[in-house]
């Protein structure tokens, strides 16, 4: 083989890792260690089909989910749960309809059909979920007149729910993210997580998009940036 074509191999090679997809498994798998935690993300019926918000494809995430869960010792749930009369529900603002956006004193905010009230069915986690050694379930947007997609911190940006600093004092250092949904909950959990100083994945097939107005290129644009590493279920060992 001459140089010319040795060389246009190895271009070709680079050329096919830059666009490999995140659905072929990394050369090696990755083991969870005492240091990693699993989190579920809003993995609530509400979410699923039959749900106020339903995400398409939503309960594909649930057997996905509960396969990796056993490559962890550490699991994290978490639940949307919200007050009635939340202040990110259309309903609550007069002649506003879902997805449209207002503007609240923490900024933008996309409103929502009413979802995830507080000890209603709709809130609860799905029965089919199956991850018994999950030892905290963070709850978020109980404040009425603030909501909060991040497990980490509030819209308003500053209030936080305890998460990193329960991940700290349990010296978990990185997080794996999976969940409901990959555009509002999953990202900015995943992008808090980075603020926190914590090595970050998103596990792709573990997740379903809400995608509206372009909010799932743009989540993925944006935690990219933050250096989230997006991988797929087939990376985490069995
Ligand atoms: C979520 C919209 C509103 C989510 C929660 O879990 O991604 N999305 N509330
Ligand atoms: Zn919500």
């Amino acid at each position: 083989m001459n140089r010319r074509r040795i060389l246009r191999l190895l271009g070709s090679s680079a050329f096919a890792a830059v666009v490999a997809d995140t659905t072929r498994a990394l050369a090696a798998p990755i083991k969870p260690d005492d240091k990693s935690a699993l989190l579920v993300i809003d993995v609530q019926n509400c979410f699923l089909p039959g749900g106020s918000l339903a995400v398409k494809e939503g309960e594909q995430v649930v057997p996905v989910i509960n396969k990796i869960a056993k490559a962890f010792s550490n699991v994290v749930l978490t639940q949307d749960w919200h007050t009635p009369e939340h202040v990110s529900f259309a309903s609550s603002h007069a002649g506003k309809k879902p997805f449209e956006l207002v503007d609240l004193s923490y900024g933008k905010q996309v409103l929502w059909p009413d979802h995830c009230v507080q000890g209603t069915d709709g809130a609860g986690l799905s029965k089919d979920l199956s991850i018994p050694q999950a030892e905290l379930i963070i709850r978020k947007g109980f404040h009425k007149d603030v909501d909060s997609y991040s497990a980490f911190t509030e819209a308003d940006g500053k209030t936080t729910t305890g998460l990193a600093a329960y991940l700290k004092a349990r010296d978990i250092s990185t997080v794996y993210v999976a969940g409901l949904a990959t555009d509002f909950c999953v990202a900015w959990t995943a992008l808090d997580a980075r603020k926190a100083g914590l090595d970050t994945f998103v596990v792709e097939d573990a997740c379903r998009g809400i995608d509206t107005q372009g909010s799932l290129a743009k989540a993925w644009t944006d935690m990219a940036a933050a250096g989230v590493k997006r991988i797929s279920s087939a990376d985490i060992a069995a």
